[in-house]
């Protein structure tokens, strides 16, 4: 079996494709990792008519039976967000999922490394990972994949469970461009940000569009982000944030997580510490990034 014939792209995306439609691709660890069941099936599921509402070919990445596929019926997306049994697929463990042809979930580094073999150049997620706190060893591959394909990835900025000014510094080592959308800050997930500025900013969907294809056309290959706020009527306080992160961090440690465990047990533990409020608005996050992607992919697809 070739590398191609691994990776299995729906046909309504490979005629949208074809004919240069705007696609956007969706990630599913957030599905099966990120968000609790059954409100993730309706997430994703929205997320996808969200896109098909604005004329937008929606292209979900997952495992399954040993393909990378991309572009998801509905019964596949139930079935990631309903089974225990998910992987949370990165680079270091894709080849294993496809060996033994089990149910993995694409991380922002797999959705990534999956757009980029299709030929899609815009993905919506909710927040990327980076740096960890106090364990700098913690550097997620997602960081690799916005290094090394050019794909832009439409996000909330970085979770707020990280280190963010050094998942910044990073980015910036890697050459890999914020563009911050409607915003001079960096937005931090579950808040608008508490003022870390940006260089680059878009006032609009073909602004950012047109700053996207600067970067690929000069001949750069990097990723790049579109770093969209949360609303802000839904940005959560951020000393809320703060206490519950703190506070789950010390579980998570007293707990002994380690690896890509962290992230997906924080996001359910800082929910819980604040209440629901986070779970609440990283639903808002990401369908306001799906939202944007959608219009971003409109744009990049109109000349
Ligand atoms: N955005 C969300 N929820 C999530 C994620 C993103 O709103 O769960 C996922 C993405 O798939 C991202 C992953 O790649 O979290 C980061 O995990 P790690 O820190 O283990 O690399
Ligand atoms: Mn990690």
């Amino acid at each position: 079996m070739n590398e191609t014939s691994i990776i299995k792209v729906s046909d309504e995306i490979q005629e949208a494709l074809k004919e240069r439609k705007p696609v956007v691709a969706l990630e599913s660890t957030l599905i099966s990792h990120g968000l609790p069941s059954p409100l993730n099936i309706d997430v994703a599921l929205k997320a996808e008519s969200i896109l098909r509402d604005l004329n937008v070919v929606p292209a979900t990445a997952a495992l399954i039976d040993g393909y990378l596929r991309v572009g998801l019926n509905p019964k596949e997306i139930e079935l990631l967000g309903s089974s225990n049994e998910v992987t949370k697929t990165s680079f270091n463990n894709l080849g294993e999922v496809i060996a033994n042809k089990s149910l993995g979930a694409t991380t922002v580094a797999s959705t990534m490394f999956a757009a980029y073999k299709s030929g899609i150049k815009v993905f919506a997620t909710g927040g990327i990972g980076g740096v960890h706190r106090g364990s700098e060893a913690d550097i997620s591959a997602d960081l690799k994949a916005l290094s090394d394909l050019p794909v832009a990835v439409v996000c909330a900025g970085v979770k707020s469970i990280l280190d963010i000014p050094k998942t910044l510094e990073a980015l910036e080592t890697l050459g890999v461009p914020i563009i911050g959308y409607k915003t001079d800050i960096f937005p931090e997930f579950w808040t608008t940000g508490r003022g870390l500025k940006l260089k680059i900013t878009a006032s609009e969907a073909k602004e950012a569009a047109l700053l996207l294809k600067a970067h690929w056309e000069i001949g750069l290959n990097t990723g790049q982000l579109v770093a969209v706020p949360i609303p802000k009527e839904k940005s959560v306080d951020q000393e809320i944030v703060e206490n519950a992160v703190n506070e789950s961090l010390n579980e998570a440690a007293e707990a002994g997580i380690t690896g890509n465990a962290i992230s997906p047990f924080l996001l359910k533990k800082v929910s819980e510490a604040s209440g629901g409020l986070t779970l609440e608005a990283n639903v808002d996050l990401i369908l306001n990034n799906v939202q944007v992607a959608g219009e971003v992919a409109t744009q990049m697809a109109n000349d």
